[in-house]
């Protein structure tokens, strides 16, 4: 399987209660390896612009709020087909249809406040790395 990267946000629910280091256990011990990472705070319009996707949607301006209402712990996964295996290890949007053992089951909140983002294809991955991370921030093992 291919080797990719895919884009991992830890949301402000989970940096609001200390569970980064949790989180980030979880994604280590299933093999992926974070290449880059940096805690940042998102601007209103940089929520708007990574969810641009979702503007039309009933809960867009909610997510926007939410997403600013704190800090976020954004970062870069590499592994074997890490873009459809993050998606699996993050568990459904939903964390109450969240398979057990996934990081949404584990520490999701709600719907919305559900711990964790990641990329849903290649191509949106590489849009998503380029949003926040340049060349040089981005260092493989
Ligand atoms: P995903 O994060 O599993 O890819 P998306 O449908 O892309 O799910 O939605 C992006 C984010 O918007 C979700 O992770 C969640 O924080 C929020 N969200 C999705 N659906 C709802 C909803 O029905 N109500 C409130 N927030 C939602
Ligand atoms: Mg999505």
């Amino acid at each position: 399987m291919p080797i990719e990267r895919t884009l991992s946000i830890l949301k402000p629910d989970a940096t609001a209660r200390n569970l980064t280091g949790k989180i980030n256990a979880v994604l280590e011990e299933k093999g992926l390896r974070i290449v880059a990472q940096k805690r940042l705070r998102l601007s209103r319009r940089q929520a708007e612009a990574f969810y641009a996707v979702h503007r039309e949607r009933s809960f867009f301006g909610e997510l926007v709020e939410y997403m600013v209402s704190g800090p976020v712990v954004v970062q870069v996964l590499e592994g074997e087909n890490a873009v459809a295996y993050h998606r699996d290890i993050m568990g459904a949007t939903n964390p109450a249809n969240a398979a057990p053992g996934t990081i949404r089951k584990l520490f999701g909140e709600s719907i919305e406040r559900n711990a964790v983002h990641g990329s849903d294809s290649p191509e949106n991955a590489e849009k998503e790395i380029r949003f926040f991370f340049s060349d040089i921030e981005i260092v493989a093992a």
